[in-house]
């Protein structure tokens, strides 16, 4: 009996914008100037927005907070290639994706702060409350895709995952009804290299993470995370690709978070400077605004003013999260379950008489 090769796979990786702000002119997407400049601006407004929670975390105006520096590129870039009708299915560090689709800077920071009423979904968006439970919500995404095949709706479900998202068992079977059933579904991954302090070739022996999607039948790609033309590139394609019937894709965007997992964590503790130190060069903010010098649409008193309108737009931001009053305890009960055991009941009485 022979010994026969029965497939043979390869995965591709994509970067179109070096981290000296040269572009692949071949590769360039089909964007306007505007366009160019309203990716700077979104990447620079999740960055100040970001700094911003940090500092309140520290002052103690805002809970635990996962940063999202370093990350923008792979968040922005994708969020920009969707259209009104995907759904959008978040984990814990998509800053970029909330301000991307313009949903409420007051909620987000008011949901971080400690208060859920920040996670209603607005009417308006197609956005799925932020998930911690790590990869769980890939099985939401799944399943909405599904219904939206059943009601032939042109629409692309969106999930957010991290590296670390990528070993769980749901990330496989969420892929897996992905590939069986040629579902709309486009997972974007944020390889950030950490999964708290376990690192990426701690847990994994795969040469990429996009290679993973290949076993479930379905595309996967890598793509420079840090590279905001090459990760809406990559996002474009395979929502065309979804929307035409030609099923789901699993996107590895190869980034890294500067940042400590949250504000309470301390990475110096299991990672080394020098890493950290190799990927400044990187940095997305500053790769696409050697792009936009190049292009001559950059401007320096014009940035200036931009980051100041920004700046006042958070303020704002933060002002209307704390004007809000905080919920009452009895909330906490009231969109937990849809009927609460005699259990719950007693709690929710002993906080209304006030014992608990
Ligand atoms: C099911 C589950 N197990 C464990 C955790 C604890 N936890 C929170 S974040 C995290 C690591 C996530 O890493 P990754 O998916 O790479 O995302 P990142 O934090 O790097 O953005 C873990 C294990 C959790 N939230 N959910």
């Amino acid at each position: 009996m022979p010994r026969e090769t029965l497939a043979n796979f390869s995965i591709e990786r994509l970067e179109i914008l070096d981290p000296r702000g040269e572009v692949d002119a071949n590769l360039l997407p089909d964007l306007t100037d505007p366009q160019f400049l309203r990716l700077y601006e979104l990447l620079l407004l999740t960055r100040l927005a970001d700094e911003r929670a940090l500092n309140l975390q520290r002052e103690g105006r805002l809970g635990t907070f996962p940063s999202s520096l370093g990350q923008e590129a792979a968040q922005v870039g994708s969020a920009f290639a969707l259209a009104p009708q995907d759904w959008v299915f978040p984990s814990f560090r998509e800053l970029g994706v909330f301000l991307c689709l313009e949903s409420s800077l007051p909620n987000y920071y008011r949901y971080w702060m400690g208060d859920e009423r920040g996670q209603l979904c607005p009417p308006e968006l197609n956005l799925f409350p932020i998930n911690i439970a790590v990869g769980t919500h890939l099985l939401h995404a799944a399943g909405v895709a599904m219904g939206a095949r059943y009601r032939q709706e042109p629409l692309v479900a969106v999930p957010y995952l991290g590296d670390g998202g990528t070993s769980k068992g749901d990330f496989y079977e969420a892929l897996n009804f992905a590939g069986v059933y040629r579902l709309p579904l486009v997972a974007i991954c944020q390889n950030n290299q950490w999964a708290i302090s376990v690192s990426r070739r701690g847990q994994t022996a795969t040469e990429t993470l996009a290679q993973k999607a290949l076993a479930c039948g379905i595309k996967g790609i890598q793509v420079d995370g840090n590279d905001v033309l090459a990760v809406y590139q990559a996002t474009i394609e395979a929502l065309k690709r979804a929307r035409s019937g030609g099923g789901a894709t699993f996107i590895e965007c190869e980034t890294y978070r500067m940042s400590d997992h949250t504000t309470a964590d301390d990475a110096r503790r299991y990672r080394d400077s020098a890493e950290l130190e190799s990927w400044r060069e990187k940095d997305p903010l500053l790769r696409m605004r050697r792009f936009l010098e190049h292009r001559g649409l950059w401007i320096e008193a014009d940035q200036q003013a931009q980051e100041q309108a920004l700046l006042q737009r958070i303020d704002q931001a933060v002002e209307a999260a704390e004007a809000v009053s905080p919920p009452t305890v009895e909330e906490m009960f009231r969109y937990t379950c849809h009927q609460l055991s005699s259990r719950q009941e007693e709690q929710l009485k002993e906080c209304r008489d006030g014992r608990a």
